[in-house]
């Protein structure tokens, strides 16, 4: 991608020009949530303006057009993911809903007393706290893999701790605090030599990586719209067909029924099971959007730009002393979230600085309080980003960073 081609990029999203504190927003925040091209803001706009009705009950116009783009944007869906089939493909609000559904529809109903349930100590807490209670509820044992120094996993970490009493093993493709990139294709396969299950969140690498859920073998994979240009309030829980079919509905009401008597109700067929009530259109046909543009710019240019991003912002990390990355060095091992800690300042104290000279980063514990633990801080900054990003920004970043510094009484 060539200066040209990011100016052009950059135009697409209207949000990026504004100033902030009187400065041109650098915004360094996409691990939380991504902004929007103009062409999904026009496809929300145009489905409101044009389509809106409440798809698989209308039989006028506007229900059916509404019906159509909804099953549309599920088949962009099922083709971005490479499923076997759109009747594997759930819509929820989000990743988080999307794994509460696994952890009720199946954790609640198929795991037993003694059974083991395995994730990462970096898991976000969406990942974590459900299998908790999946494990409290059912008698069962909540196991981690640990990190080795270099903040990535050990492979005979994941031979001690997945075994024949793992039924379920759920671990994120990207960490949303290290970026680590974890072996989720590997690991998949040592799991089913063991009978689980494998639970892939992708929240956080859905939009920078290729997602392929028959190369992966995942059994599930999740996703949330927000993080990949799309809007808040739709996410995907992708299940194999054979899997979903075995699970009980998770949320009970319209469109998720067959038949109902006074007594009893029959359910509908996939994906429809698991979609109980209004859904949101509006927010599938913005995802529908977003793919499309995900898919004209190509996993390729996405990756190679945010490849020279991560080593350029790391460098420049590097020459500042008093700056401490958590994170792979290794970029074949990591995406684009950096976090970091500026000695003697803390985190929010950092980010509120910057974001006085309009460097948008997150500060916290990033909805991991076992991994805070873990590494054993209370906190981190963290900036992360995509491909619209530039070096000028992450220059803004440094230059912010060692504001900070001098805000807070250091030299430099
Ligand atoms: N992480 C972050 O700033 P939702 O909120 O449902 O869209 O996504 C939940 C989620 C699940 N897994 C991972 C790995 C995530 O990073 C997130 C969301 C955001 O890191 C908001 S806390």
């Amino acid at each position: 991608m060539n200066r040209v081609d990011i100016e052009r990029i950059r135009r697409d999203f209207p949000i990026l020009a504004q100033k902030i504190n009187g400065r041109t927003l650098a915004y360094l925040d996409n691990a939380a949530t991504t902004q929007k091209p103009q062409s999904v803001i026009n496809a929300v706009k145009e489905y409101n303006r044009r389509f809106n009705g409440n798809p698989h009950r209308g039989i006028h116009h506007l229900g059916v057009e509404a019906t159509r783009l909804y099953e549309a944007a599920r088949m962009k869906v099922k083709n971005f993911i490479n499923a076997d089939s759109a009747q594997e493909i759930i819509f929820t609000k989000n990743a988080t809903e999307a794994l509460n559904l696994i952890a009720y529809a199946y954790g609640m109903t198929f795991l037993e007393p003694g059974d083991e349930i395995v994730i990462t100590i970096s898991e976000h807490h969406s990942n974590l706290v459900c299998w908790q209670q999946v494990a409290k509820a059912k008698g069962g044992v909540l196991k981690y893999l640990y990190l080795n120094d270099d903040y990535t996993l050990d492979w005979e970490e994941v031979e001690r701790k997945i075994t024949d009493q793992t039924k379920i093993v759920s671990i994120a493709q990207m960490s949303n605090v290290l970026g680590t990139i974890y072996p989720v294709q590997e690991i998949a396969a040592y799991a089913h030599t063991k009978g689980a299950v494998v639970v892939v969140d992708a929240a956080q690498s859905a939009a920078h990586m290729p997602s392929d859920v028959q190369v992966l073998d995942a059994d599930f994979f999740v996703f949330s719209g927000h993080k990949m240009l799309g809007p808040m309030g739709i996410g995907v829980l992708y299940g194999k067909k054979e899997l979903l079919e075995m699970m009980p509905p998770f949320l009970f009401g319209g469109d998720m029924i067959e038949y109902v008597a006074e007594q009893s109700a029959s359910f509908a067929e996939l994906p429809y099971k698991f979609e109980a009530g209004t859904p949101n259109v509006e927010g599938a046909v913005g995802l529908a959007a977003a793919i499309d543009y995900l898919n004209q710019i190509g996993f390729k240019q996405i990756q190679a730009r945010e490849f020279e991003l991560t080593r350029y912002a790391l460098s420049k990390l590097a020459e500042l002393p008093y700056v401490k990355v958590f994170g792979p060095t290794d970029l074949v091992k990591r995406g684009p979230v950096i976090s970091f800690a500026v000695d003697g300042c803390h985190p929010h104290d950092t980010a509120s600085i910057l974001d006085h000279y309009g460097v948008a980063v997150r500060a916290g514990h990033h909805c991991a309080h076992p991994l805070m633990q873990f590494l054993n801080v209370p906190a981190t900054s963290r900036a992360s980003f995509f491909f619209y990003n530039t070096k000028a920004e992450i220059d803004d970043l440094i230059d912010g960073i060692k504001q900070v510094r001098r805000w807070l009484g250091y030299g430099s």
